[in-house]
């Protein structure tokens, strides 16, 4: 589905004059890249997986065999992933913005290898480890993954643990602090493919628009914060923001 030019142009617009601009990127994003969202019904991964099973502590602490298995395998093609025109766009934004905060839920690193810095993780990142003992994020050598025994610490001998957030985890602080700072401090909120059911981050919107911020969504499905979104941008990531980037004209938003 297309959105109508003058959506576009109001979006272009908004992001033109914005004083800071704060993103909140969803699996959407990644999606045409290859790697599956959530939530979509039949490609999302909980059409198929049990989240609490593999994404909660309590699933990791009964099989962490099972929770490895399914984390080697989604590493695979985060590695092979790579990153779409939506992500460039971000990116591009980034540097004509007067200031952008980027904020993912996602932890497939796309957004960093497109060009974005500073990229505010909120959920972890999926190819690092951690130690579940003394919570340290710990390299691992290549040879090492995806070997039969569970992968343990070379520190204390502890169970390391993808350095993801899983359900009833809480957000890293750094992570937290940057984002709710971004959200606060903002005058464009844009939300892009995300289904905004999981929180906090899906707060974040809502703390934008408590303190005055237009918020745009970038989704080609409605979601819950479509009624609050002053800009709904209905169409790929991949599609639409290429050409919000192009509305916003080669002199940039500064
Ligand atoms: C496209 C597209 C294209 C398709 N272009 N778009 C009320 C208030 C506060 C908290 C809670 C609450 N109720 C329950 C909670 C707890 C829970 C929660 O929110 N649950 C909800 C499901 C109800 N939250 C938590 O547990 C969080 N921690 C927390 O609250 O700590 C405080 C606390 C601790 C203890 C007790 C109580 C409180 C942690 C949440 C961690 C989420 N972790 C995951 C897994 C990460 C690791 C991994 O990848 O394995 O994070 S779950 C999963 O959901 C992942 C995502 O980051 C996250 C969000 O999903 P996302 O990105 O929105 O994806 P989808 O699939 O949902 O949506 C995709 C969208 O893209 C769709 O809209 C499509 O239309 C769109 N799309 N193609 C653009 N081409």
């Amino acid at each position: 589905m297309e959105s109508p030019p003058e959506l576009i142009d109001r979006a272009a617009a908004l992001l033109r004059d914005a004083r800071h601009i704060c993103v909140l990127t969803g699996a959407g994003i990644s999606a045409e890249s290859g790697i599956p969202t959530f939530r979509d019904a039949q490609q999302g991964l909980w059409a198929s997986y049990d989240p609490m099973q593999l994404a909660t502590p309590e699933g990791f602490a009964e099989d962490p065999e099972l929770v490895w298995r399914w984390y080697e395998s989604r590493r695979e093609y985060v590695r092979k992933a790579q990153p779409n025109p939506g992500h460039y766009a971000l990116a591009e934004l980034g540097l004509r913005a007067r200031k952008l905060t980027l904020v993912t839920q996602n932890v497939d690193g796309l957004h960093q290898r497109a060009g974005s810095s500073e990229v505010v993780e909120y959920h972890g990142n999926i190819l690092r480890d951690r130690c579940t003992a003394e919570q340290f994020v710990v390299d691992r050598a290549p040879e090492e993954a995806g070997t039969a025994t569970l992968p343990r610490c070379a520190g204390c001998g502890a169970l390391l643990r993808p350095d993801v957030v899983w359900f009833g985890e809480i957000i890293p602080r750094q992570a937290l602090l940057l984002a709710d700072a971004a959200a606060a401090d903002c005058d464009v909120f844009l939300s892009v493919g995300t289904s905004s059911l999981v929180y906090p981050a899906a707060g974040l919107a809502e703390s934008a628009l408590r303190a005055g911020a237009r918020v745009i969504e970038v989704n080609p499905n409605p979601t819950d914060l479509s009624r609050l979104a002053d800009v709904q941008l209905r169409g790929p990531a991949g599609t639409v923001l290429p050409g919000l980037l192009a509305r916003l004209g080669a002199s940039g938003t500064s």
